[in-house]
């Protein structure tokens, strides 16, 4: 594994540049992409962001044409955030395979370091923000309102505005600083986690009808299909809203939402509170992710995956 220093170095040695998040990008990956991609500007050189699949509405307040690939020819392909290669679906193939050098940027702890020329990868930083704003002081780039505003969402992310396990006191140093900078956080916190949209909202009653209990209780999951999509008007992707409600029930320790994506393809969120590391529940079916929260798609229907995940857990709580 490769260090900041190093990064950093790389970064100023190198001037034509594409960042590739992961699919469907979240606070996290979208803000420290962009604030990346501002930092690296302010130093002369040329960045884009090849996006695998579209920014949400959620998110659009920090995303800007001018980040768009078009035809621009890339040397250098940065991956942030993605804890797998196939996080990046076909741009993997497409661009970052194909690039002449690559690096990773990651914080994920399931991450092997997949770049050919260096892997920055540090699960104990709370969000890949934190490890991009340790690489911009590193290249001595200052922090403007509008890159300070684009970590303070990566941050407030991952950590669920400041209250899951992963915060630490570095996490909220990093992100008193970013408060230096005269960012609106009450505005980006309202942004991020108290409005949604109608669409979300009439998913929400599916989401709740649907929770059904195991193992005593400590595991509580539901499941989103294309029902609940086409009653809601929804998008499969706008479900995420609702993922941590799975474990908010009293007693509950692991929270499971499964996204029926295709009959034979099911997506599977998962979520813990205090002991189980989901992260080595997903990992043990090809996915990945963090101690508290993870991810796997397992192609199989809904039934047999729910019966998988469940006897897996059976042990566990
Ligand atoms: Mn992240």
């Amino acid at each position: 594994m490769n260090t900041i220093a190093q990064t950093a170095q790389f970064l100023k040695e190198n001037n034509n540049f594409i960042i590739i998040p992961h699919r469907s990008p979240d606070g996290d990956c979208l803000g420290s992409s962009s604030a990346l991609l501002l930092a690296l500007r302010a130093l002369g050189k040329n960045v884009k962001i090849a996006l695998p699949t579209p920014v949400t509405k959620r998110l659009m307040f920090i995303w800007d044409e001018s980040f768009e690939q078009g035809d621009f020819e890339p040397e250098v392909a940065i991956a942030v955030d993605d804890a797998a290669t196939y996080m990046m679906l076909e741009l993997y193939d497409d661009i970052f395979a194909k690039a002449k050098k690559s690096i990773c940027i990651d914080h994920h702890g399931t991450n092997e370091g997949f770049a050919k020329d260096l892997n920055l990868v540090d699960s104990t930083s709370a969000a890949a923000g934190e490890i991009v704003y340790r690489i911009i002081c590193e290249m001595g780039v200052g922090l403007t309102k509008d890159i300070a505003e684009r970590l303070y969402v990566s941050i407030a992310d991952d950590t669920g505005g400041f209250q899951y396990s992963n915060t630490t006191s570095e996490t909220l140093k990093i992100a008193a600083s970013l408060h230096d900078c005269n960012i609106e956080s009450d505005e980006i916190m309202r942004k991020l986690f108290a409005t949604h949209t109608t669409e979300e909202m009439n998913l929400l009653k599916f989401v709740t009808d649907r929770m059904e209990y195991h193992f005593d209780s400590k595991v509580c999951l539901t499941y989103v299909d294309d029902e609940a999509l086409l009653k809601s008007g929804a998008e499969m992707n706008q479900a995420d809203a609702w993922i941590g409600l799975t474990r908010s029930t009293e007693g509950v320790e692991v929270g499971l939402m499964f996204k029926l994506i295709a009959p034979n393809e099911t997506r599977i969120s998962l979520r813990s509170n205090e002991y189980v590391d989901v992260s080595a529940v997903a990992k043990k079916f090809g996915g990945g992710g963090h101690v508290r929260a993870a991810g796997v798609t397992i192609n199989e229907s809904y039934e047999t995956a729910k019966e998988m995940l469940l006897n897996e857990l059976k042990e566990l709580v």
